[in-house]
């Protein structure tokens, strides 16, 4: 068996050689010795996307055969990261490739490191579309992502001399992308502008004149692990319509054209790089309407092969908005139905609410989507007027049941009073869909009694729910931390527990096994190392490898307290300063990795990385100290980076003020990989410790129901400063950490003195005791990898299989499918 094994292995090695010399000559037309690392990347990347396109024709003509229902996922944001090495493992084909590449004189390593990251989105909402598409392939359900192909992604960020950040383009189609396939054949045009008339009593309206905009898929494959299913996303670009015209360009009209095509070709020129924050911004808005209307193109083009009457539309779709940012698709499909397909006003209304379902994923009322009736009324008078008649509709059914109550209506309204007027988009999105979901269960809980309590009286209960979110433990696990996968599957005895997370459970039985911690703690050494190794090249400091690494990375946000950190981190090495060397050596050495993103236009999220990289330089400078205490600023934080941090984490920190976070997905990472929460009790950190038992957690904070009372207490000047925050905040006014520059850090001390919003001051002791137990925890080094175990033993509720699953079952009606081999 082992001889004809290594006889596979060579039969495949010269098969994997050959794909790639024929991408070398024939795709990128080269010489055989003229192969640089890029060029081997594009053809090696090439011949593993042939054999993804084999298992996506294949799926794509089995959901086809079959008339399967389909989810179709519309997302802004879709944060894939790389793709290469996913695929490789997906399709278990890694170890000939490793050895092919070999044979042709590059490291696999080295090539896989030239893939740019699929950086379209900002954070977790991007990154959970992302895992939720990995899951539906896997699982076998039918699924479409639908998104916008940014010319430029997320900003690089770098820091300047003085440690503020920098963005930087990230024009990462450059020199191409091996893993999309153009779709011109497929492309729609969009309108915008022009005019608007209503029918009469219900009947089709029209929308006329305007611009004309190309809407071009690219589509990317998904593969699922070891599964031929293989899904899809579909990202548009957008495209001017000029042709040359030669009587045009003579009487002088073709430099109008060309800018009306530069203008169009804008839409999809950049990711906006902000998040849980609306802006109001015009453009996008255009990215809004021109991918929901292309999608929706898309989707009632295939249904209308199907042959079937309009009001089975919701038997083969099923469409679910990532947020509010595609809530333009209800007024869209009505549009479609009632002005291009002549359906009934009512009956087009109940196709739309049996089609939709609405995610939510914040709690933070500047986060709100709620555009000016002018600006609607402009771009899309016909979506306008749709708009204006579906509130008509609700408000007189708002009425009936609620007879007389004015200020009922003026709340619920679709309609926000005012100068200028807005359409609450999460109003229309919760009327428009089936169902309204909130993304972990306290969150989901605060939807319905802050958010939306009038809908829910008005809708019933059951039009909300809850998933709470998931993480794939394909990316998260098995492959960003290969020393701990190895481990697992000796010890499970297969690679089943990838696909089923909750085998995970049987490493319970390992967790008092003096060798298993061994090993278990020899896998987290070679991530800690693997990380000290990458802060040593890509920063000026130098890293204690045996310290506790701390980590928090995620946006940085007033919400998220990465100032409560950077403060804790402080006081620490306050009280450092105060010991004699002997007492030094008796406490836990510890490294503070920070990174994270701050919007371009937020300021106080820019001061906060000031903070952090000054902090950063103070002790890394402090000879006697800084082997004790250091703090790391990451630059530029990915999804690649995240592949290396999280499989490197003692603790990691999810320390938001209770009510803020609506779940958070990094948390589950970190525990999956055998990290320790640090966290509030808050978003998904309270489903984790029920799951992976406080015990092995470290909780602290004010609580949910607390907050309100709290915040006026500070409002009416009553609220009490511990000493402890007052020596560090002393310290910072002093200078110390800002070059005698007393006053560079006033505005963020000042949000704490004025109101404390986020409640740092009522959290800070509470956050230095726990800092105390994880200290005292990790001393016990034989309990503490006892922690480890169990933690991840516990992770399988939080696999994005899990919760594709019960989108599958209890929202979407769809039915995972058998794609033959
Ligand atoms: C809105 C308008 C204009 C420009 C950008 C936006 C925007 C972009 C991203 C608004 C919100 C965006 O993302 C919000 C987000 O990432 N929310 C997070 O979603 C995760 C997945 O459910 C949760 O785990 C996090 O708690 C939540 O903050």
């Amino acid at each position: 068996a082992l001889k004809s094994n290594e006889q596979q292995l060579t039969n495949d090695v010269k098969d994997v050689n050959a794909q790639i010399s024929r991408h070398v000559e024939f795709t990128l037309s080269r010489q055989p010795f003229n192969v640089d690392e890029l060029a081997m990347y594009q053809a090696s990347a090439l011949s593993v996307r042939d054999k993804l396109v084999h298992n996506w024709n294949k799926t794509q003509t089995a959901h086809t055969e079959k008339k399967v229902k389909r989810v179709y996922y519309f997302s802004l944001e879709f944060l894939l990261g790389r793709a290469y090495d996913n695929a490789l493992l997906n399709l278990d084909i890694k170890q000939s490739y490793d050895e092919s590449l070999k044979q042709l004189g590059f490291s696999l390593e080295d090539v896989l490191d030239v893939e740019r990251d699929m950086g379209l989105g900002n954070g977790g909402l991007g990154r959970l579309a992302a895992c939720y598409l990995d899951s539906t392939s896997t699982c076998g359900i039918p699924a479409w992502g639908y998104t916008l192909r940014y010319s430029n992604g997320i900003f690089k960020q770098v820091l300047s001399s003085k440690g503020d950040q920098v963005e930087i383009p990230d024009p990462w189609l450059e020199s191409g992308n091996p893993f999309e396939v153009p779709r011109l054949d497929a492309a729609v045009e969009i309108k915008l502008y022009g005019q608007a008339s209503r029918g009469e009593n219900g009947k089709a309206g029209t929308w006329t004149g305007g611009t004309d905009i190309l809407a071009v898929p690219y589509d990317i494959p998904i593969p699922g692990f070891r599964a031929t299913a293989t899904n899809t996303v579909r990202a548009w670009r957008s495209r001017g319509k000029v042709s040359f015209d030669l009587a045009a360009f003579n009487a002088g009209a073709y430099d109008a054209a060309v800018r009306e095509a530069e203008e169009a070709e804008t839409i999809t020129r950049v990711l906006y790089p902000s998040e849980n924050h609306e802006a109001g911004k015009t453009l996008r808005l255009k990215q809004q309407y021109f991918w929901t209307a292309a999608s929706l193109h898309d989707i009632c083009r295939r249904f209308r092969k199907l042959r079937e009457p309009w009001s089975a539309f919701p038997d083969y779709v099923a469409v679910q908005l990532n947020d509010t940012h595609p809530t333009l698709a209800i007024p869209e499909l009505l549009r479609i139905l009632v002005d291009e397909e002549g359906q009934e006003w009512d009956e087009a209304w109940s196709i739309v609410r049996r089609t939709f379902f609405y995610t939510c994923h914040t709690l933070m009322p500047e986060a709100l989507e709620t555009w000016s009736v002018d600006l609607v009324g402009w771009l899309l008078p016909r979506h306008l007027q749709i708009i204006y008649d579906i509130n008509f509709h609700f408000l007189a059914d708002v009425e009936r049941k609620f007879p007389g109550d004015r200020a009922r209506l003026a709340r619920m309204s679709l309609i926000e009073e005012g100068s200028p007027k807005r359409v609450r988009m999460s109003h229309l999105a919760v009327i428009g869909s089936h169902k309204v979901n909130g993304v972990a269960e306290l969150h989901s809980e605060l939807v319905q009694s802050q958010l939306f309590p009038d809908f829910v009286e008005y809708l019933g209960r059951d039009h909300f729910t809850n998933v709470t979110n998931g993480i794939t433990a394909r990316r998260w696990l098995y492959q960003c931390n290969p020393a701990l996968s190895t481990l697992i599957t000796k010890a499970l005895g297969s690679e089943h527990w990838v696909t089923h997370l909750d085998e995970l459970k049987k490493l319970q039985k390992f967790a008092k096994n003096e060798a298993f911690k061994k090993e278990w703690a020899a896998a987290k050494q070679v991530n800690r190392n693997r990380l000290c190794d990458y802060i040593e090249s890509t920063t000026e400091l130098k890293v204690n490898r045996k310290a506790l690494i701390d980590i928090q990375v995620k946006r940085i946000h007033e919400y998220k307290r990465q100032s409560l950190n950077i403060l804790g981190v402080i006081y620490r090495y306050l009280q450092l300063k105060k010991m004699s060397p002997e007492e030094r050596k008796r406490v836990v050495p510890r490294l503070s990795v920070f990174g994270g993103k701050a919007a371009p236009g937020y300021y106080m999220a820019k001061l906060t990385i000031r903070l952090i990289t000054a902090v950063s330089k103070v002790l890394n400078a402090d000879e006697e100290i800084r082997e004790f205490l250091n703090v790391a600023f990451l630059a530029d934080y990915s999804v690649s980076l995240a592949e290396i941090l999280i499989p490197a984490s003692d603790i990691s920190e999810h320390i938001s003020t209770a009510g803020t976070e609506a779940s958070g997905t990094s948390n589950m990472k970190f525990l999956l990989n055998g990290g320790l929460l640090l966290g509030t009790v808050d978003g998904a950190n309270v489903e984790l410790g029920q799951a992976a038992g406080e015990e092995n957690c470290f909780f602290f904070g004010v609580l949910e129901p607390d907050v309100r009372e709290l915040r006026l207490r500070h409002q009416a000047g009553q609220a009490q400063y511990p000493p402890q925050l007052l020596e560090v905040v002393d310290a910072l006014r002093s200078g110390q950490f800002s070059a005698g520059e007393g006053d560079l850090f006033e505005p963020l001390l000042s949000t704490i003195f004025n109101g404390d919003f986020y409640l740092l001051s009522d959290d800070f002791l509470s956050y230095l005791e726990a800092q105390k137990m994880v200290d005292a925890a990790f001393v016990d080094t034989s309990s503490w990898v006892e922690k480890c175990i169990n933690t991840t033993a516990c992770m399988g509720r939080f696999s994005s299989d899990r919760a594709v699953q019960q989108y599958a079952e209890e929202i979407w009606n769809v039915e995972p499918v058998d794609i033959s081999q």
